[in-house]
């Protein structure tokens, strides 16, 4: 395969970047070389915002993708990992084919094999498993919407312990808290009307290097307007240099912060009252508890004076309702989270902003009905991952449960997993459980696009054609406006690799369960839904969107404003959380502070990265192939070091890493280190990314489980600064 070089995807990028309805497809076929172009649409997979994009096949080749300007999601312009999407198909270190185990788990050594010898093992090894143990000892770790046909086809062979890390270890406590207080959660994408707002708070939500492209479009919308911008975050980001107000708080004391901005807006009577005594449950119970946390009392917790705490509540408060205290995503810090979502909550609604132009609006979508399968198997027993309901507010699976019941065997053994599309190495913390876990198993199959750590481990794996290569389930979205879009092949995998439908359609059907997936292909499947909703699948495979009529987003256009709480309204005090022994209204306590010459080790994203799963696309490399650690510029001074020099971590259990190169910065404060997430590979059939950079997930080996829902906080480790001899 022809590597792309540098020039040439600046060249993409560039054109990407220069919104593209200007180049739009009419311009391309009316060029002279319009012969040897082709262009499809699809939807973007290098992350789950699913950014709707078109394609362009010059001579056979996959040359680029751009935004597709139809697509409300993208509005036409990709992010820079989209661009450089194309980097994934032309990988050479893809998995190639089907391969199994041929020595102990994690040595990765293997046989290349047939897909029907290697779906035929599999099927055989569950069947012994079901017979054994019961369908439930299946599992299936999950991300992404490519997993839909896999975890049918688990549903149908009667398992239902199925879980995604974008619950436990990324947006669970946001949904929790926001749940709690509205009745109704956040979601993705998220339902921030980031575009209208006001003034808009960030809390860690680094967005600019957090890529989510229609929040940093509209965080662009935002400034451009005028918005008042509030940053609270330990290190100045890229949204700190757009903000009015940067708040550097000390890590881990955000609820603090918010119980003091709560104070000052309800001791000033500066919360939107209408909105409250019309919508409020419990608010006098609410003003009791949160008498006590002045700004006063928050200073020595934050860090941040007193002054500046009452001077951004109150800017918070002239600008409501279109004040949004963005609710974040990857929340999972320090253990508090589901409680300090709540508190984020809590804000938002003196501001009074649920339902109303500026805060969060209602997400509508389109009528697109499933296909009619037979009902799945009953099961005798409850999911695996929260036992005697220990964290009563999860309203989705645990995949560290999963990881813990493989562990003991409690409540029940867990003997397989299908890893499909998450690096759980990187994902999860502590990735010596999550050995020991596998080392329980019967069978361990893993099904991703490249050697991921994770494929290492498995007894099979199974190679897919990346997103452009392949159809998926449709994606009937939930955003501001209404509609579907399509995932569709640009491009010919260039191996033996398979789509995910396939390989569910196979599997079940090698477990008698055929008739679970009665279509003959993908596109019998995907048309069906399309014609049920009395729309064209021919219109939707040429334009790649459909788009509904437009509907009601706000109260005021005739959203009926309800909240399914068990009061039916927006809960100041929250009974359920008292009745289940917690606190009604969040309280503060102080998470463990890091031990004399320790440094609190802080994560977060590149804008070029997705995770670990880029690290091996050469054109994202070609932009970063390491990640650095910022530490403060007189913290390194002290040490005698200056950027470019290499250290080495080593956290409070002893894990030493690999050498990182050092970035001495003014823009983070003197007490915690930070660097990107999902380098650091040390799979060796990744011989681009191995042993580029450090992995934080190695680092995390200690984690805080929320008490009301499970996640796992992982900024609670520390690490020494190892110089090189
Ligand atoms: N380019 C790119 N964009 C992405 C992704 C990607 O992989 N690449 N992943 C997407 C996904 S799934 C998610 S969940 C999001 C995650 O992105 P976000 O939800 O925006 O952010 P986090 O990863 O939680 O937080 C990182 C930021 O929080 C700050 N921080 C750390 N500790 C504290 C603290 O105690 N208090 C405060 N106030 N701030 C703190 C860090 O300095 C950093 O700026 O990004 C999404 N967007
Ligand atoms: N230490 C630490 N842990 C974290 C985070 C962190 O910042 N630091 N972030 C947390 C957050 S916010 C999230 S959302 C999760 C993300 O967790 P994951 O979704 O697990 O993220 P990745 O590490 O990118 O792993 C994705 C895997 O899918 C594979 N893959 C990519 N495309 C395809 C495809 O088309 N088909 C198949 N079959 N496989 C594919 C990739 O090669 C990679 O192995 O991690 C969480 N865990
Ligand atoms: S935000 Fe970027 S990487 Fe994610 S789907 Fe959109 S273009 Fe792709
Ligand atoms: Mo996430």
């Amino acid at each position: 395969m022809e590597f792309i070089s540098r020039r040439k995807f600046l060249k993409i990028g560039g054109a990407s970047l220069a919104a593209t309805t200007a180049i739009g497809n009419a311009k391309l076929f009316d060029s002279k070389r319009a012969t040897e172009l082709r262009q499809v649409p699809t939807f973007c997979d290098i992350c789950f915002w699913k950014c709707g994009a078109i394609a362009t096949i010059q001579d056979g080749k996959l040359w680029k993708v751009e935004g597709n300007p139809k697509d409300p999601l993208s509005r036409g312009r990709l992010c820079p990992r989209g661009s450089g999407g194309i980097g994934a198909h032309y990988d050479p270190d893809r998995l190639k084919t089907p391969l199994m185990r041929k020595s102990v788990r994690g040595e990765e050594e293997w046989v290349a094999v047939s897909w029907d010898e290697a779906l035929g093992f599999i099927a055989d090894k569950m069947k012994k498993i079901k017979a054994d143990y019961g369908p439930e000892a299946m599992a299936l770790f999950s991300h992404g919407i490519g997993g839909n046909f896999l975890k049918h086809m688990l549903k149908a062979y009667g398992s239902a312990n199925i879980a995604a890390p974008s619950f436990a270890q990324c947006r669970g406590p946001r949904d929790v808290g926001f749940k709690l207080t509205f009745g109704e959660d956040v979601s993705s994408p998220e339902r921030t009307d980031i575009r209208n707002a006001e003034c808009l708070v960030l809390i860690g939500s680094h967005l600019g290097e957090n890529m989510h492209n229609t929040q940093v479009q509209e965080f662009g919308d935002a400034i451009a307007q005028d918005a008042e911008i509030i940053v609270v975050d330990p290190r100045f980001s890229v949204a700190a240099s757009k903000a009015k107000y940067y708040l550097p708080i000390k890590p881990g004391a955000d609820l603090a912060l918010l119980l003091a901005w709560m104070n000052v807006l309800v001791t000033e009577n500066l919360y939107n009252q209408d909105y409250v005594t019309k919508y409020g449950f419990g608010f006098d119970h609410f003003v009791n508890e949160i008498l006590p946390f002045t700004p006063e009392w928050a200073y020595p917790e934050t860090g941040i004076e007193p002054d500046l705490i009452r001077q951004t509540a109150r800017v918070m408060a002239r600008h409501k309702p279109a004040t949004l205290i963005h609710p974040g995503r990857h929340v999972t810090w320090y253990g508090d989270d589901a409680q300090r979502s709540r508190a984020i909550a809590l804000l938002n609604a003196l501001m009074g902003n649920w339902g109303v132009k500026g805060g969060f609006y209602y997400p509508v979508s389109m009528d697109i009905p499933g296909y009619p399968y037979p009902e799945y198997p009953h099961s005798e027993r409850p999911k695996v991952d929260n036992p005697d309901n220990k964290y009563p507010f999860a309203h989705e699976t645990i995949t560290n449960g999963i990881r813990e019941a493989t562990l003991t065997g409690n409540p029940y053994p867990i003997k397989g997993w299908l890893v499909y599309a998450t690096n759980l190495m990187h994902a999860l913390p502590n990735e010596k459980e999550t050995i020991q876990a596998i080392q329980n198993l019967d069978l361990m199959v893993v099904i991703d696009v490249i050697p991921a750590e994770i494929a290492g481990w498995a007894d099979v794996v199974l190679p897919e054609s990346v997103y452009l290569e392949r159809y998926d389930d449709l994606n009937v979205e939930w955003f501001r406006e209404p509609f579907t879009a399509l995932r569709q092949p640009v491009i010919d995998p260039p191996h033996d690799q398979k789509p995910n439908w396939w390989i569910a359609k196979t599997l079940a059907e090698k477990l008698d369960l055929g008739h679970y997936f009665p279509w003959k292909d993908i596109e019998e499947y995907l048309s069906y839904r399309i014609n049920q909703a009395g729309l064209s699948y021919e219109q939707l495979k040429s334009e790649g969107i459909l788009l509904g009529e437009k509907q009601p987003i706000y109260f005021s256009e005739g959203v009926p404003d309800v909240f399914p709480t068990p009061s039916g309204k927006i809960e100041f005090y929250s009974l359920q959380l008292a009745q289940a022994g917690f606190d009604a209204v969040p309280k503060y306590t102080k998470p463990p502070q890091p031990p004399p010459g320790y440094f609190r080790l802080l994560y977060g994203r590149s804008p070029v990265h997705s995770f670990s799963r880029t690290q091996s696309n050469r054109i994202l490399m070609d932009m970063m192939d390491e990640n650095e650690v910022w530490i403060n510029q007189d913290v390194a001074g002290r040490y005698g070091l200056k950027s470019g020099d290499y250290i080495r971590l080593k956290n409070q259990d002893g894990v030493v890493s690999n050498r990182i190169k050092v970035k001495a910065t003014e823009r983070i404060r003197t007490d915690c280190v930070y660097m990107i997430h999902g380098f650091g590979h040390n799979s060796r059939m990744l011989k681009f990314a191995y042993e580029k950079g450090v992995s934080d997930a190695q680092l995390i080996t200690q984690y805080t489980v929320d008490p009301l829902m499970g996640g796992t906080a992982m900024n609670v480790n520390f690490v020494t600064l190892e110089l090189e001899a």
